[in-house]
């Protein structure tokens, strides 16, 4: 019987949190090997196109214009700038590269601008992902004849607390440019940040609403709160780090095929914590030394953890400067449909 669902409820879920820690962990190991290669994890790179003067109020973020966080609003990065940037990181090691815009939503003669830079990533030979805020049908479908892969779009959090997190759009938004994505064939990227004081019930709501989407993101980003100076939601109290854990493991086993992102937060946790979730199902991170305004992880502190753990990095075997790149290929590499819709 296949383990892919659409129809899981709260309790269900909940109840997955509820287990003891052991328990919880052996299950979602197990998924996790049924379906991927549990010593692979795919990296990607983050570049900040678009930095700050959000006209949104999203209490987390370092890049909404009404909080002062330090972080100077500046123009759309010129095309050989993010060139550049993805070539480096290409030289890295990574095989996705992620753009970020600090827009409620793009506006139209941005749009040109973004899909010239979709199609020069690609022409390196890189996965591409852009996350631009919402999309009209037309738009998205203008991002995915550029060739954009995924679109990143988060549900952030539970339905009943998101209202307390955002005020300038409606999680009905969320959902309607999800499905513009979806319809066009790219592959989706949705995920939630958890550590902003929701209980575990609303952590809870987020994975079972991202479960129940008429398809599992393909890619399930799991941020925890990076907590910046100046935002309404810094000094939030921390989340248990075995919490968090869990949230990785419910995700896991919630959505098996999916690659789960242990995304924003990383540089402030331990080797052993970040071991601990890629045991939970993680499988999938972020990799240079900064998100888009905040800081992550080294990349030769990176080399180093997934040499001590025993991980390779995912790779996907598509020469340089080709201009093609095959997605489908990783299930040559790692013998396991990692990617495939559900
Ligand atoms: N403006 C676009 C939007 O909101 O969809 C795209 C960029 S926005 C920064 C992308 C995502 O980053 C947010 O949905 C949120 O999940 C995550 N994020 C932003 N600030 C964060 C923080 N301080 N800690 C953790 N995640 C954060
Ligand atoms: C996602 O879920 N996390 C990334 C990516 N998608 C765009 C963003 C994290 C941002 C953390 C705060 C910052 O660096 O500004
Ligand atoms: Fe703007 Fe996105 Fe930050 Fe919200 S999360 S304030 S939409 S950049």
């Amino acid at each position: 019987m296949s383990d892919i669902r659409h129809d899981w409820s709260r309790d269900e879920v909940l109840a997955l949190f509820e287990l003891p820690f052991a328990d919880l962990l052996q299950r979602a190991h197990a998924v996790h090997r049924a379906h991927h290669d549990a010593n692979t994890v795919q990296v990607s790179t983050l570049l900040s196109i678009k930095t700050g003067g959000c006209p949104e109020d999203c209490a987390y973020c370092p890049q909404a214009a009404r909080y002062s966080t330090g972080v100077k609003a500046e123009k759309l990065l010129p095309l050989d700038t993010v060139i550049e940037h993805a070539r480096q990181a290409r030289a890295a090691g990574a095989t996705r590269f992620c753009m970020g815009a600090a827009w409620r939503s793009p506006k139209d003669r941005d749009l040109p601008k973004v899909a010239a830079m979709i199609r020069a990533v690609r022409g390196l030979g890189m996965e591409t992902c852009a996350t631009l805020g919402m999309l009209s049908e037309e738009q998205a479908e203008a991002l995915h004849s550029a060739g954009l892969d995924y679109y990143n779009h988060n549900l952030d959090t539970a339905p009943e607390f998101y209202g307390d997190v955002i005020g300038t759009r409606e999680f009905q938004d969320r959902l309607d440019t999800l499905e513009h994505v979806r319809k066009t064939g790219m592959k989706t990227c949705c995920g939630g940040i958890v550590g902003m004081g929701e209980t575990r019930e609303q952590r809870a709501g987020l994975l079972q609403t991202l479960a129940c989407l008429p398809e599992h993101p393909q890619s399930v980003p799991v941020n925890r709160l990076v907590q910046v100076e100046g935002t309404p939601l810094a000094g939030t109290a921390l989340l248990d780090p075995f919490e968090f854990v869990r949230t990785i493991a419910a995700a896991r086993i919630l959505m098996p095929v999916s690659m789960v992102r242990l995304s924003a937060g990383r540089a402030e946790m331990s080797d052993e914590l970040q071991a601990l979730c890629f045991f939970a199902g993680a499988n999938s991170i972020f990799y240079g030394e900064k998100l888009l305004t905040t800081g992550n992880p080294d990349v030769a502190a990176d080399q180093k953890l997934f040499r001590r753990l025993g991980i390779v990095a995912m790779q996907l075997d598509v020469p340089a400067e080709t201009g093609t790149v095959h997605t489908d290929i990783m299930e040559h590499r790692t013998g396991v449909a990692v990617e495939t819709a559900v």
